[in-house]
């Protein structure tokens, strides 16, 4: 059968590929409610080859919903989200603001789907860095054990909005033409500091919390945990963010449990784990980049080598495109997998 489905944040980055994905996946849809903030209301989208007009979000648009996928900003599934379960929808939350809660499953499929049949209304969808990361690494953990991991991001900006990639090319070609570059969203809109992307890295994504970490970083720390069920993991993150539009690359060392492991076996295990596809060949130069994977649903991993020091220390690249993996096909999965495990 279909289900009366709703995008909240229709006409953002993530949510214009989940319109996509829904489309590609043929996802049982009856009935389509495409939703965003009072500014955006009346774009129209299509869907299918059909037009369908963009509604603002209020409590009463959920009537009758049963999906409500939701990707418009934190304080909106903040608002909104409990007023779409109180009138029966299922609600995948792609924002912050829902994941830590001990109430609501953190879930990436390949990982904990599982934790989906304790739902209460609400599940959240991890941070993008932190769900391709995780996807390689639970493969590692159920056969070896983990000890440790430390990852370096080299972040898109289209993570930062559709706002921000058009500000990196205005500043390319500003640059190109011998201009000043004029920044206003990165590293942080709300920032007192902003700086171009265009030619740069800048080593800070959100906020600074307390601790020096920025809260991307801490955002991969606490997900990774939640999601793994290992809160004693140690886990430390540099979240960079450089000038690529979409696919996020990560440089990740994780320690195993086990002595003697070999990376072949390493690499065997992670080819044939869900969701990945290994590219490992440094003799023909094989190795995974941003700029191949996007509009792709895995998460590419290679360059897996054996630390030289540590004998249960490795090293890896993980490459995904944020919007998908990272997003939009992150919440599309998890509504397929509520559907077969008829939890909607
Ligand atoms: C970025 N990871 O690349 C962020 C975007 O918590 O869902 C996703 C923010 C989030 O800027």
């Amino acid at each position: 059968r279909g289900y009366h489905v709703a995008i909240v944040g229709a006409t953002g980055a993530v949510g214009q590929q989940m319109l996509k994905t829904l489309e590609t996946r043929n996802f049982p849809i009856s009935k389509l409610t495409l939703l965003s903030s009072a500014r955006s209301a009346g774009k129209k989208a299509v869907f299918n080859g059909q037009e369908v007009t963009i509604e603002e979000a209020k409590p009463e648009s959920f009537e009758g919903v049963e999906i409500a996928l939701f990707s418009a900003g934190g304080s909106i599934s903040k608002a909104l989200a409990p007023e779409a379960v109180k009138r029966g929808a299922i609600v995948v939350d792609n924002t912050s603001a829902f994941r830590m809660d001990e109430n609501v499953p953190l879930v990436v499929p390949e990982v904990n789907s599982e934790d989906l049949k304790t739902h209460n209304g609400i599940i959240a969808n991890p941070n993008c860095s932190t769900i391709q990361m995780v996807v390689a690494l639970e493969p590692l953990r159920q056969k070896f054990g983990l000890k440790k991991v430390i990852v370096s991001t080299y972040q898109a900006v289209s993570g930062a909005g559709a706002a921000a990639v058009e500000e990196m090319y205005e500043q390319t070609r500003a640059i190109l033409d011998g201009k000043e570059p004029e920044a206003n969203i990165l590293p942080v809109g709300s920032d007192e500091k902003h700086y171009q992307i265009a030619f740069n890295a800048i080593p800070q994504i959100d906020k600074f919390e307390e601790n020096g970490f920025t809260f991307e970083e801490m955002k991969m720390i606490n997900e990774t945990k939640k999601i793994m069920h290992m809160p004693a993991l140690e886990v430390a993150a540099t979240c960079v963010r450089l000038p690529v539009g979409t696919g996020h690359s990560e440089s990740v060392y994780f320690e195993i449990d086990q002595k003697g492991i070999d990376s072949n076996v390493v690499k065997t295990l992670l080819a044939d784990a869900p969701g990945i596809v290994l590219q490992d060949n440094p003799s023909e130069q094989l190795y995974p980049m941003p700029a191949f994977c996007v509009g792709k649903n895995d998460v590419f991993v290679g360059r897996i080598r054996k630390d030289l020091d540590n004998e249960q220390g490795f090293h890896m690249w993980v490459v995904s495109d944020n919007l998908l993996k990272g997003a939009a096909w992150n919440s599309v999965q998890i509504a397929e997998k509520l559907i077969e495990l008829k939890l909607v």
